[in-house]
């Protein structure tokens, strides 16, 4: 049955997650705050909300008025919706528990409510990214929200660029749906996405390439050696929800690797970037590695931690990995 065109409110009652009212509830509520922020985002350029508050983040890194306005635009959504019991931010320091006189609900949600927002001001594709797990009981502690990405129970992004899409998995398949703004409706454009196993671009700051380690270096020179077997482009928007949703439509590799200079971890973060980002590639066919280990087997100690992020077709994240393997071993 072709369901292209159904609303996602249609789509989400014809899926199974209709037996779980409070997933479909907590879905219909993040696409909701997605609408509401993609407004602020289309229009920032006609009000006075563009550049930056003066402050600076948990991460040390300059906020944006449309970041804190993203921020408060998901807890708003979220806090008084009956189905989370504690949320997490990029933006905020510590996770916020809702108290027991408050609408509680069995899931947990982290989110980075603006990613790529150093892009704001270029009018550059930009997205919310969010991640969905069950808590132990409705009195949620730190330990709910530092589960391993494979306990992930739905993941998912919204994207505000030439479109507004919103895309996520929730264990059947990865969905996207645009926003058709004229009724203020995501419908279905496609209905379990699956990366394509090789790709034949590679998405990277080069910047960082005499700081990568050999191995990935090697791999990135392979990838450009016009007498190689394989000669790939590159793209790079340098706003992750972006370069990940290009990665995994059309397939390749997005690379983050640490940088022991800048990002000796990595830049991105773990619980609310890479392993999101990682379930919906691996629910697409896809993988998500740090260049050894999955990023989905990572036992998280800390709320905003940092890793390196290899992410994309099965294939070439395997690639990757073989070639820092390679490097790593003793002569
Ligand atoms: P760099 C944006 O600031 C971000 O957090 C991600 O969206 C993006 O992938 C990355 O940083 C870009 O980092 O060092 O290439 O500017």
């Amino acid at each position: 049955m072709n369901r292209k065109g159904m609303t996602l409110s249609q789509h989400l009652t014809e899926s199974r997650l209709c037996g779980d009212g409070d997933m479909a509830g907590l879905l219909t509520t993040l696409a909701s705050a997605a609408k509401r922020i993609s407004r602020e985002v289309n229009r920032a350029g006609l009000v006075d909300i563009l550049g930056f508050t003066g402050e600076h983040n948990v991460q040390g890194e300059a906020v944006c008025k449309l970041d804190v306005l993203a921020h408060d635009m998901m807890i708003d959504a979220l806090r008084p919706s009956g189905h989370v019991c504690a949320l997490a931010s990029e933006e905020a320091e510590h996770p916020l528990f809702l108290a027991p006189h408050e609408p509680r609900g069995p899931y947990v949600v982290l989110f980075d409510p603006l990613d790529g927002s150093s892009n704001i001001d270029a009018g550059i594709t930009i997205g919310t990214i969010f991640s969905i797990y069950r808590a132990q009981s409705a009195d949620a502690t730190l330990s709910d929200l530092l589960q391993s990405g494979s306990r992930q129970v739905a993941a998912g992004y919204a994207l505000y660029g030439s479109s507004t899409l919103f895309v996520y998995t929730a264990g059947a398949g990865v969905h996207s749906y645009t926003l058709d703004a004229g009724v203020g409706e995501f419908r279905l454009t496609h209905e379990n996405l699956r990366m394509p196993e090789r790709g034949t671009i590679y998405s990277a700051n080069e910047a960082n390439y005499p700081r990568w380690c050999a191995g990935v270096q090697r791999y990135i020179d392979a990838l450009k050696d016009p007498d190689g077997p394989c000669t790939y482009s590159a793209r790079y928007v340098g706003s992750l929800v972006a370069d990940f949703h290009r990665t995994l439509l059309y397939g390749g590799l997005f690379l983050y690797p640490a940088d022991p200079r800048d990002a000796p971890n990595g830049k991105l973060r773990l619980l609310y970037e890479a392993a999101p980002l990682a379930r919906i590639a691996e629910a697409a066919g896809g993988r998500a590695s740090t260049g050894s280990e999955d990023v989905l087997s990572l036992q998280p100690t800390a709320l905003h931690q940092r890793v390196p992020l290899f992410i994309g077709s099965a294939e070439d994240v395997s690639a990757v990995e073989a070639s820092i393997r390679q490097c790593a071993e003793p002569e």
